[in-house]
């Protein structure tokens, strides 16, 4: 009886050490990975971006000249992206595939040819 008991006891002690040790790793996990893209009439800097199925980024947007827009219909993101401002716009892609970004917002001649790819792999 009384060694049961004892044997409960670090049953219990050992899963709560179990649990902290959890805790711990959480609170630690690695940063969300930082993309940064220049824009600029009429192109996207890097224009061809390959993130992970379930795997959360961050985005950090520049323009070089004017404001433009960064717009990726299938994961209903929009950012403005301003001049002198840096934009985050975070991403999780739930889908794996190649999806087209572009600017949403006229920007002069150039503007209906100014996308990029995402490739999102599993
Ligand atoms: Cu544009």
């Amino acid at each position: 009886m009384q060694t049961d008991r004892r044997r409960f006891t670090l049953a219990l002690g050992g899963l709560l050490l179990g649990a902290g040790a959890i805790g711990v790793r959480a609170a630690t996990q690695p940063k969300e990975k930082v993309i940064k893209i220049a824009a600029r009439r009429w192109t996207y800097s890097p224009d061809k971006l390959t993130l992970k199925q379930g795997v959360p980024v961050v985005l950090e947007l520049t323009t070089a000249d004017i404001l433009m827009g960064f717009s990726v219909p299938d994961f209903q993101t929009r950012a403005d992206i301003t001049p002198g401002k840096v934009t985050r716009v975070r991403l999780t892609p739930d889908k794996v595939g190649t999806f087209t970004f572009l600017c949403d917002i006229f920007c002069g001649s150039g503007h209906e040819t100014m996308n990029g790819t995402i490739t999102v792999v599993a």
